[in-house]
């Protein structure tokens, strides 16, 4: 199944007139206040986020799994999937594969499905935060850190494959997270574990192809609950540190203590040029894995600001890996993704709009008041006409969840793949 663009623009003639008098009338306002609009559709159209190979069926939580029924049973539909979310939102041009959940069978061919349909290969993830069958060794006290040099040798070389598979797609980066910890105080010998992963981590790094990044995802608990090896950012810089130039920092939204200032962790790191991505998501408690700026929409707009700021000023800090890392336990998934995706687009919108010169200025003045005034004037303009327009300019949907309703995608999913394929991952 796949959505063509006579669809969308069928689809779209129905809203056309009331997109073009928002639009304009949003454009003309932008530009007396010396925006430059173009340059913000250029930059919303060039904004590509990569969709999580693991997150196109419905999760579940160990209380429950509700499936959504037509879910991608192999790669190959997981791609036809992602290519209509790109069709749909024209922003979803890129892919991060798991593996082992999602090894391609056919390098050759989910290559030139992915070319089709104008999809790149993102980050890949590796896992050994599970036992696979006929595995060896057992990741249950760990994999990188883990007491036992074969285990940590098993683990180093699950990562290689990981590197060598995402070679052959044409990826450029690995993304590292271990669920490695302990769940009881003294379990764990906490230097022995981190002076183990440091070293396991320096013997994958030094498998990186030259152009290649090594990305360190932290996360403060879960698997295990009473310490994380990697926990948190101070933790993840030391090991990129440890590494080399070019490992960085990647920094899932959810995975923080409630309350924590993350635009705050992405401002520094930007500044250490050792930011190297997001996984994008959102959450009111742990890492609930929702959808993008369905809690918390003004700490993302935080975030992005941060971002603006940095992509300006910290020439040090490399483009940025664009992911999303969610779970869809009751929406459909590519209901979830479309939503997720249009948030994050917001978001950046939003941030275009703040005037950094005169930010930076009242914030050398102390004007407290003024630096509020210059953020919430952003955010509180509806960006939404922007998004459509920048869609529009490459074919996109105007209103891509409505279009993806009105075109039944889902039923046509059910009709072609039936009710009880079940996608791998989350
Ligand atoms: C861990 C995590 C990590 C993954 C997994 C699917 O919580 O965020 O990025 O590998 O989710
Ligand atoms: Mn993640």
């Amino acid at each position: 199944m796949n959505v063509t663009k006579q669809q969308i623009q069928d689809e779209n003639k129905k809203h056309l007139d009331a997109h073009h008098n928002s639009y304009n009338y949003l454009a003309d306002s932008l530009t007396k206040n010396g925006h430059n609009v173009d340059h913000i559709l250029k930059q919303l159209s060039d904004f590509q986020v990569a969709i999580p190979s693991w997150a196109l069926g419905a999760g579940g939580t160990r209380f429950g799994r509700f499936s959504f029924y037509g879910e991608p049973s192999t790669l190959e539909q997981k791609i036809d999937d992602i290519g209509i979310l790109h069709s749909l939102t024209q922003t979803a041009g890129a892919v991060s594969l798991h593996i082992p959940w999602d090894i391609p069978s056919d390098y050759k061919a989910i290559k030139e499905k992915a070319d089709q349909l104008d999809i790149k290969f993102d980050a890949v993830n590796s896992n050994t935060f599970q036992d696979q069958t006929n595995a060896k060794e057992s990741y249950k006290f760990g994999s990188l850190s883990n007491t036992s040099k074969a285990v940590r040798d098993q683990a180093i070389q699950h990562n290689l494959d990981v590197i060598d598979i995402g070679n052959k797609l044409g990826s450029k980066a690995l993304t590292v997270w271990l669920a490695d910890g302990s769940s009881f105080p003294g379990q764990n010998n906490f230097q022995t574990a981190f002076q183990n992963t440091q070293d396991s981590l320096i013997e994958i790094y030094q498998g990186l192809p030259q152009d290649w990044k090594l990305l360190v995802e932290y996360k403060p608990y879960e698997p295990n609950f009473y310490s994380t090896v990697i926990q948190d950012w101070g933790a993840s810089l030391m090991l990129a540190n440890g590494c080399g130039d070019k490992a960085y920092t990647l920094v899932d939204l959810g995975h923080h203590l409630p309350n924590t200032n993350i635009e705050q962790i992405v401002a520094i790191l930007q500044l250490k040029g050792k930011l190297g991505g997001f996984h994008f998501n959102d959450s009111k408690y742990g890492d609930d894995d929702l959808t993008v700026g369905s809690i918390k929409p003004y700490a993302l707009f935080l975030i992005f600001n941060e971002l603006v700021y940095g992509i300006e000023n910290n020439p040090q800090n490399p483009d940025l890996a664009w992911m999303i890392d969610a779970s869809h336990n009751i929406k459909d998934p590519l209901e979830d993704l479309i939503q997720s995706l249009e948030a994050i687009q917001e978001a950046y919108a939003k941030a275009m709009l703040v005037d950094q010169v005169a930010l930076k200025a009242a914030q050398m003045d102390n004007d407290v008041v003024k630096c509020q005034e210059l953020l919430q004037e952003a955010y509180r303009t509806d960006v939404r006409p922007l998004l459509a327009a920048a869609r529009l300019q490459t074919g996109g949907a105007i209103n891509p969840i409505n279009s993806y309703r009105l075109l039944s995608v889902r039923d046509q999913l059910i009709k072609e793949r039936g009710k009880n394929t079940i996608a791998t991952g989350l």
